[in-house]
């Protein structure tokens, strides 16, 4: 399906415009001087995890519209990546959840995976909901619960994880703790924590010394009065509490409206506590759409800070994990991720454009105006070009998503999968 060879046939017709294109982008950017080919080399490294529960059709509690052809198994869903990887050579590993992604055969699975050209980055917990074999309920919350044998059984699973993730060798471990309570007086807060961090130190003991934790943190849902990580404060006081190999995860959806996330993104950066992304877009809450379709400036100002971090010497952060986490319930789940990765590049692409010297120079004479023309410059320049040039020189498909097409993927998977087939996931 899509084969390298198909994926070059259908770039040749495409060819021509975007030589055009790029060339025209080249000449302008040289204007500026800036050299465009380090640009095009630092898109071409960049890599963001696509998630196991992401390639099927999502849903809301109200209901689901399955597309057809899902993946079926954990070994289809590392075809689907496969695929999305050879049209963009972006995306080159893999988030796992379990119970919903337990490797059956680990020899079989890391064949898969060495074939595939793929890793697992990362495995996720799920104490969100309960499983039909497990003795105790997460209702009322997990490594949070009052009661202690609850604590224990959350602390078991996520020890499972963390072996799961050594076998198949993924070094990061992400905690998203969906405990909280709905009412007033349902919970004491300061205890809720305490039982929290304490169950957090019993599952970082059990990672290996070069794993890494990640905290991820929500202010509301599923629960409505209060979560337990509500924000970056808690996510960063556990992290410390832990140590250094616990890190800060920033989901992009789970901020209240109109939360200044860059922000977020420099101060965890200045901390050297950033260690992680779940990339999606969002209107108002974790609505879970494609990355940068609502809100394309706010993730141009995101990258400006990651880029302005990565520059700064005095910065030591470690390697940040960038992942999607998003729930396709209207597009064409692989569709959406392709479309996804291509805004996440644009995005750092605009960013790797912004003078850095003129900016600070114009912020440290608080030339506002100036300032707010810099970015504005490099946001609004046409990057396409230096992303379908960066996805050509790596290989992939010029036009991702129209190749997806011509290849009538999603056809050969219905035949392939069935109509009915559902994927486990969000
Ligand atoms: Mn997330």
């Amino acid at each position: 399906m899509l084969t390298n060879d198909h994926i070059h046939d259908l770039n040749q017709p495409l060819l021509d415009d975007h030589h055009f294109r790029f060339s025209y982008l080249t000449d302008l950017l040289a204007r500026r001087s800036v050299e465009v080919q380090p640009v095009v080399q630092q898109l071409i490294n960049f890599q963001v995890a696509i998630p196991s529960w992401a390639l099927g059709t999502g849903g809301t509690r109200f209901g689901r519209y399955p597309l057809g052809g899902e993946p079926r198994s954990l070994e289809e869903k590392i075809a689907d990546v496969a695929l999305l990887n050879r049209l963009n050579r972006s995306s080159n590993s893999i988030s796992l959840h379990i119970p919903w992604d337990i490797p059956r055969d680990v020899p079989a699975l890391q064949q898969q995976l060495k074939e595939s050209g793929l890793t697992i980055d990362s495995m996720n917990s799920n104490t969100f909901q309960d499983q039909k074999e497990q003795p105790y309920s997460y209702k009322f919350g997990s490594l949070s619960s009052t009661e202690a044998s609850v604590r224990q059984q959350a602390i078991q699973h996520n020890i499972e994880c963390v072996e799961y993730g050594k076998q198949l060798g993924a070094n990061i471990h992400t905690v998203w703790l969906a405990d909280g309570s709905n009412f007033p007086g349902q919970q004491h807060v300061r205890r809720a924590y305490q039982r929290t961090a304490e169950s957090l130190a019993s599952i970082y003991e059990a990672m290996p010394s070069d794993m890494t934790m990640l905290i991820e943190y929500k202010p509301y849902e599923p629960h409505f009065y209060s979560m337990v990580i509500p924000d970056w404060g808690t996510s960063y006081s556990l992290c410390q509490y832990l140590g250094k190999n616990a890190q800060v995860l920033v989901d992009l959806g789970h901020h209240l409206p109109n939360t200044n996330i860059e922000q977020i993104v420099g101060r965890l950066l200045h901390f050297g506590r950033l260690g992680g992304f779940h990339f999606n877009g969002s209107m108002y809450g974790d609505d879970d759409l494609t990355t940068g379709s609502s809100k394309p400036f706010q993730l141009f100002l995101i990258f400006n800070e990651l880029v302005d971090g990565a520059q700064d010497q005095a910065v030591t952060n470690a390697a940040v994990a960038y992942m999607i986490d998003a729930s396709h319930n209207t597009k064409d789940p692989l569709e959406d991720l392709l479309q996804s990765v291509e805004n996440i590049l644009g995005a750092y692409a605009k960013a790797l454009l912004v003078d850095r010297a003129a900016l600070q120079e114009a912020q440290e004479n608080n030339d506002v105006v100036r300032a707010e023309e810099i970015l504005r410059d490099a946001f609004l320049t046409d990057v396409r070009p230096l992303v379908a040039e960066a996805y050509r020189q790596s290989g992939g498909a010029l036009n991702p998503v129209a190749a997806y097409r011509a290849g009538q993927v999603r056809q050969q998977l219905i035949q392939q999968r069935g109509k009915l087939s559902l994927s486990t996931g969000l």
